[in-house]
């Protein structure tokens, strides 16, 4: 960067100083501003839909034990992201989210893509929400950003437990494993670490934030999928049964080619129909160098609840 120092010019100064120079995000009109020009040392993860942006931000600083940042698109993309940014609340991961804004003097009109309450709309979610007023006091909020994101939560939730080595959400939210080991992935590349990263996830959770595996594919990272099929939501039949509820619609997942999902992506992708092939499938996955789909079948069986 060269002349004057501009915002934006100090603004990736203070995130180079800090070390964090990976932005998890997917661009919109309102954040063409900040990120055009991106410094050639700094990397954008593109994870295509918002939802994946913050799970992979929240594994990725959970793996390299550091803040992480995202960057979403105003209103719209928040809204795509809360459900995840739960997840990373109660997981006290360090995350510093930005959204974009409007145009102050549009702001007025609630026109398209605007934040009516920019701060409200993720409370009670984060630590501390902030719309600077003024161009000038964002390295600062940023900074304070980060430091809010360090400091301990003031009631500890219980974390999940982790050993570097196994990770879950702790939400309970579903639409966080695929974009997850995406950010667990990229957090070993980071840090230099070679490991495989394997994720269990059932059919139905694999849907929500499917278009992480881009991202994986993309980025050659080495991610088994194993994804168990039994074309239902089988935990939801077994509470209908506990809590006596018949008649629940909306519990069959018939027609998800999961496979032929995955290759779209970018992915390797493999139906096994038995545990031989599973387990050749599996030791051929673990060697790919890409990211690899093995779509699993199963026995829906009733959970022990
Ligand atoms: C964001 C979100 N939406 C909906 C739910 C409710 N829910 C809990 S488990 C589940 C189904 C999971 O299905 P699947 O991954 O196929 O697992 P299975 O029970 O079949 O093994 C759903 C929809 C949730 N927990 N989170
Ligand atoms: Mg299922």
């Amino acid at each position: 960067m060269t002349g004057e120092p501009t915002v934006r010019s100090v603004t990736f100064d203070l995130l180079r100083s800090l070390g964090l120079t990976t932005v998890f995000g997917n661009p919109g009109s309102t954040e063409q501003t900040f990120l055009q020009e991106f410094p050639a040392d700094f990397t954008y993860v593109l994870a295509l839909q918002e939802a994946s942006a913050i799970a992979m931000a929240d594994a990725f600083a959970q793996v390299t034990r550091r803040p992480a940042v995202v960057n979403l698109h105003s209103s719209a993309g928040l809204g795509n992201a809360m459900g995840n940014l739960v997840a990373a609340y109660h997981g006290n991961t360090p995350l510093i989210v930005t959204a974009g804004q409007q145009h102050r003097e549009l702001v007025i009109g609630e026109p398209y893509l605007g934040n009516r309450e920019a701060t409200t709309m993720p409370k009670p979610w984060v630590k501390w929400s902030y719309e600077p007023a003024r161009a000038q006091d964002v390295p600062e909020a940023f900074m304070r950003a980060y430091a809010m994101a360090l400091q301990p939560q003031q009631v500890e939730w219980l974390p999940t437990v982790r050993t570097g080595s196994f990770f879950a959400t702790s939400s309970g939210g579903i639409g966080w494993g695929v974009p997850a080991a995406v950010g667990v992935a990229l957090g070993d590349r980071d840090r230099g670490v070679t490991r495989p990263v394997i994720a269990l996830i059932g059919d139905g959770s694999f849907q929500y934030s499917v278009q992480a595996l881009w991202t994986a594919a993309q980025r050659g990272l080495p991610v088994v999928y194993v994804v168990m099929r039994n074309s239902e939501y089988s935990i939801l039949k077994s509470f209908a049964l506990l809590e006596d509820t018949p008649g629940v619609p909306g519990l069959d997942l018939p027609g998800l080619d999961i496979a032929a999902v995955a290759r779209g992506f970018g992915c390797r992708a493999v139906d096994v129909a038995t545990t031989g092939d599973l387990e050749r499938e599996f030791k051929a996955a673990l060697s790919a160098g890409t990211p690899t789909v093995i779509v699993v079948p199963t026995q829906p069986q009733q959970a022990m609840l």
